[in-house]
């Protein structure tokens, strides 16, 4: 009976569907672990073997856990309002609501066909009324709490889109999705104040297991500064303004003063002969976006006002500009600047012929700005003379703060997040405006505020919500007063529902709120979280602002969400391009030694391991691999193409090996049945511990495989088992124990072979929730260890000894070595002082 995953897997996914075998109840009995996906957008036509990478880890590590005996939560949904769903849905013509609807029984089916171990009485998707109607909810708690607001304010407007966008959605000016361009503009929107939890949001990574890359990712992100703020006055005018410094030690230094092009005392303390100049400045730098003002190699621009701002410190006047390398979103928009010790300040100074003055010791500021903030001392600087730079910061903040014209101030580059969109597929606000232009907030009884259907579901060029042509939703009469009122028409962003989705989970049929307490105290927080790096700084910022938000209103027991992170790597493809760039399929590319041909035109073709794209003809579709070598195959593959975090080229060649070894795992059990597994199971293996080696193998094996799950070394897990069944292969003397052994260890990777052979084994029910093997520590134990031997204090030779041999056998053997023998040239050792377990050294 040849190995046939055909027809295995289907069965065996029908029996854990039917069956409800993975559903997860709260069970206070058994301790808990909350394993969760980063949930998929179902846009586009499915999967490509990318995706399921992460997916296959977490299903292994959740069917390992339930084998230790773990209560599991392992659910899955869709994260199905949004940008790219609405994006789908333009491109094919097709209404949101119904590509939405195509796209998760896509996803569903083929996330199903791997045989994942879900809930899926837990599914959730974003975009049903049923969940929505709780985001909107949420909304309200943040909105009670002062931290929604709606602002006029400069915001990414992206025209390709026909919407605003987060800071965080865009990267060097364009969408970070698809690369369309964004431009500034001011526009009335809806904000959430992200700020107010900046400090937290960077105190709290502390609790929580991530990879450093992605806690430094957020603490970038949030730019926590330290320094001071200090009052400049305007010379001419009697005007003040403030600067925000990291140097406040360097204010002896100061030999002009910036203001942003935005500032609003640009134009009044501007002097009547540079009127125009500064005009004409502020209006060109009003067409550039931050990043291109900030650009490090661009050249500084900028323009004097013919002002002067008097520098607290020693009452010395100092020009004032306007220069857009100062930003009006940071800080206070205005800077002091010191040529002598800021790289853009002495590009500044030198392009504009200013003064550069030292005022910290160490380099030649004519050259270079001094930019050392540690070990340099102060010179030039009055009381501060002699001090080093971090005690200067100290004594002049102190100073600043009895004058009353300054004081200590922490800065961050995070800025509120603009929550409000202009596109049709997302959460309506809960939100009425009234004729008289003050904003009613709906409240729970109101909710779901239904997104209405409607067929002309783009967005507009001028900005305009496409929700306004929803004529009869649009206009509503306020409940409470009788008043008419419009609705918002603005929507929230995708990662409104992605906020609070692993807390829906816990609790997914609740009709009463978001989550009961009870679930939330026994569930959370997820204990282990997989996905991709590119959340970083969005999901999962925004979930953690959300969640403190929670917490503070009592409505999660922890600080945290996620308690680990694990990001999987990318899979890479293969993909062949012709001289002219153009993409073609594997199946038409002939191979010649080292070179590539196409089928018909034998155009000379390059190879190049690329990501997984469409437009590059290199997607592998998982069905297609289920189809020709099955699911178990497809999920061992993922795993053991490398550890998690790697990124790997996807190889066919490599599910065929992989392939190989469930083949041979088969042929094991059904080596003695020809008929059937009754036959073999009464012909009987031989039962008994006959062969001690492939025995104290098998229970190394079972140390290795649970090692690295902990570790979460998936890859070297299935390794150790293709040692094992290689030499288990071809010797008939297997204990039926040893083989269930086995087939528990594959159980997590390889589902539906390991039940297909565990009920061939004679048991009626599913493997599950088998506990999981241990290994005799006696037989995990090696019988030899290797020792170092010294001459003289030089490593000489290393020789295999038994455990636990005495000092008296170590010493016998150390000098029975050849190479010692040589080393002694005869003459017996002066000295031989015995370390037993470690090292032998000899005194010639
Ligand atoms: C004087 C000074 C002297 C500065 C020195 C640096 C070195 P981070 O680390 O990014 O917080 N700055 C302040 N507000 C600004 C704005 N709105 N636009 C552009 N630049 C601004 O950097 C803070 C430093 O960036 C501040 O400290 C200020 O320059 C500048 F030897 O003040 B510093």
């Amino acid at each position: 009976m040849p190995y046939n995953p055909d027809l295995i897997e289907p069965k065996w996914q029908r029996y854990w569907l039917e069956h409800k075998t993975f559903r997860a109840e709260i069970d206070p009995s058994k301790p808990k672990y909350y394993i969760l996906d980063m949930f998929p957008y179902p846009s586009g036509s499915g999967l490509h073997v990318g995706h399921p990478k992460g997916y296959t880890a977490t299903d292994v590590l959740a069917r390992y856990r339930r084998m230790l005996g773990f209560n599991v939560l392992h659910p899955m949904g869709w994260d199905a309002f949004g940008l790219p769903a609405e994006r789908a849905a333009v491109r094919e013509g097709i209404h949101p609501a119904v590509i939405t609807q195509r796209n998760t029984d896509i996803f569903r089916r083929q996330i199903q066909r791997l045989g994942f171990s879900y809930d899926w009485d837990r599914e959730v998707n974003t975009s049903s009324p049923d969940y929505y109607r709780w985001t909107q909810w949420l909304f309200l708690k943040l909105y009670e709490k002062g931290l929604a607001y709606q602002a006029e304010v400069p915001v990414n407007w992206c025209p390709a889109l026909g919407t605003v966008l987060a800071n965080e959605e865009v990267q060097d000016g364009c969408y970070v999705e698809t690369g369309d361009p964004v431009e500034r503009r001011t526009m009335r929107q809806w904000m959430l104040r992200i700020t107010a939890y900046a400090q937290r949001l960077i105190d709290d990574l502390d609790e929580v297991d991530w990879p450093q890359s992605v806690k430094d990712m957020q603490y970038h992100w949030i730019g926590r500064s330290e320094g001071a703020e200090a009052e400049f006055k305007v010379r001419e005018t009697g005007d003040a303004f403030i600067i925000f410094t990291t140097r406040p030690d360097t204010l002896f230094g100061a030999t002009y003063c910036v203001l942003s092009p935005e500032h609003p005392l640009v134009s009044k303390v501007t002097v009547a002969g540079r009127r125009s100049a500064v005009e004409e400045y502020v209006v060109s730098a009003r067409q550039k976006t931050d990043r291109d003002r900030t650009a490090e190699n661009r050249e500084k621009t900028g323009v004097f006002t013919g002002a002067h701002a008097i520098n607290p410190v020693n009452g010395k006047s100092i020009p004032i500009w306007v220069a857009d390398y100062v930003l009006m979103t940071y800080g206070a928009g205005a800077i002091m600047a010191v040529p002598g010790h800021d790289e853009r300040d002495h590009e500044f100074a030198r392009r504009f012929d200013l003064p550069i003055v030292e005022v910290v010791k160490g380099g030649d500021v004519e050259k270079a700005a001094y930019v050392d903030n540690e070990g340099g001392e102060l010179v030039g600087s009055d009381f501060l003379n002699g001090l080093k730079v971090p005690a200067a910061k100290e004594r002049i903040i102190r100073w600043l703060e009895d004058k009353k014209v300054g004081r200590r101030k922490v800065q961050f580059k995070l800025r509120d997040w603009l929550f409000s969109r202009q596109r049709y597929w997302g959460e309506p606000f809960p939100i009425l405006h009234l004729e008289d232009g003050t904003i009613k907030v709906l409240t729970a009884e109101d909710l779901p505020v239904l997104l209405p259907q409607i067929n002309e579901y783009r967005p507009t060029a001028d900005g305009k919500p496409p929700l306004a042509r929803a004529k009869d939703w649009l206009t509503t009469i306020d409940r409470a007063t009788g008043r008419k009122a419009t609705r918002e028409t603005n929507t929230m962003p995708q990662w409104a529902g992605s906020c609070w989705y692993y807390l829906r989970f816990i609790d997914p049929l609740n009709d009463r709120e978001p989550w009961s307490k009870e679930a939330e105290k026994y569930w959370m927080p997820v204990d282990l979280y997989v996905g991709g790096v590119e959340h970083a700084v969005l999901h999962l910022l925004y979930s953690r602002f959300w969640h403190k938000v929670f917490f503070d209103a009592g409505l999660v027991s922890t600080k945290e969400p996620f308690k680990s992170l694990r990001n999987q790597g990318m899979i890479l493809a293969y993909s062949f391009q012709d001289s002219r760039g153009r993409y073609f399929y594997p199946e038409d590319v002939v191979v010649e030694g080292e070179r590539a041909f196409t089928s018909e035109g034998h155009v000379p073709l390059e190879s190049r391991i690329e990501k997984m794209s469409k437009s590059k003809l290199n997607v592998v579709n998982p069905d297609d691999v289920i189809e020709s070598h099955g699911a178990d195959s497809m999920r061992l593959y993922e795993c053991f193409m490398g550890p998690l975090e790697g990124d790997r080229p996807w190889q066919t060649s490599g599910v065929e090996g992989v392939r190989r070894f469930l083949d041979r795992v088969w042929r094991l059990f059904f080596q003695s049945a020809q008929n059937g597994a009754e036959e073999w199971l009464s012909k009987g293996i031989v039962s008994g511990h006959d062969d001690p080696e492939l025995d104290r193998l098998l229970h190394k094996t079972i140390q290795k495989v649970t090692e690295d799950l902990e570790a979460m070394a998936l890859n070297t897990a299935i390794a150790q088992m293709m040692t094992f069944v290689n030499a288990a292969t071809g010797r008939d003397k297997l204990s039926k124990e040893n083989l269930e052994k086995l087939v528990l260890l594959l159980a997590p990777f390889a589902p539906h072979i390991a039940e297909e052979i565990w009920h061939a084994l004679g048991h009626d029910s599913t493997l599950a929730y088998e506990p999981w093997p241990r290994f005799d520590p006696i037989l995990v134990r090696d019988d030899t260890i290797e020792i170092a031997v010294q001459v003289n204090g030089k490593l000489r030779d290393t020789i295999a000894v038994a455990v636990d041999a005495s000092t008296e056998d170590l010493e016998r053997a150390a000098l029975a070595s050849d190479k010692i023998k040589k080393q002694l040239a005869g003459a017996l050792p002066r000295k031989v002082i015995v370390v037993p377990g470690k090292i032998v050294n000899i005194v010639s």
